[in-house]
C-alpha cells in the first residue's frame, strides 16, 4: 500500500515537469520553423499561428497535456517530426 502511494507520487512528480518542459521545446521548434518562412497556404499558416498561441496559453495555465496536443497539430502542419 505504501509503495503504491509512493509510486503514484513519483509518476505525478516526474511526468508533470517532463511535460512542462515539453511545451517550450515544441514552441521553440514551431518558432524556428516559422522563422524559415515556410511555404504554407494562408489558411494553414493561420492555423499554425493559432495553435502556437493556444499552446502557450494552455501551457501557462498548467494544462501541459492539452498544450502538447495543440502544439503537435501545428508541428504536423509544419512537417516537424
Ligand atoms: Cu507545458
Amino acid at each position: 500500500m505504501r509503495y503504491a502511494v509512493l509510486a503514484a507520487f513519483l509518476v505525478v512528480a516526474l511526468s508533470g515537469p517532463a511535460l512542462a518542459f515539453h511545451c517550450p521545446n515544441d514552441m521553440a521548434k514551431i518558432d524556428a520553423a516559422l522563422a524559415k518562412d515556410p511555404q504554407l497556404s494562408p489558411e494553414r499558416m493561420a492555423e499554425v499561428k493559432k495553435r502556437r498561441a493556444e499552446g502557450e496559453v494552455l501551457h501557462n495555465g498548467g494544462k501541459h497535456q492539452e498544450a502538447v496536443d495543440t502544439l503537435a497539430r501545428a508541428m504536423e502542419i509544419l512537417g516537424i517530426k
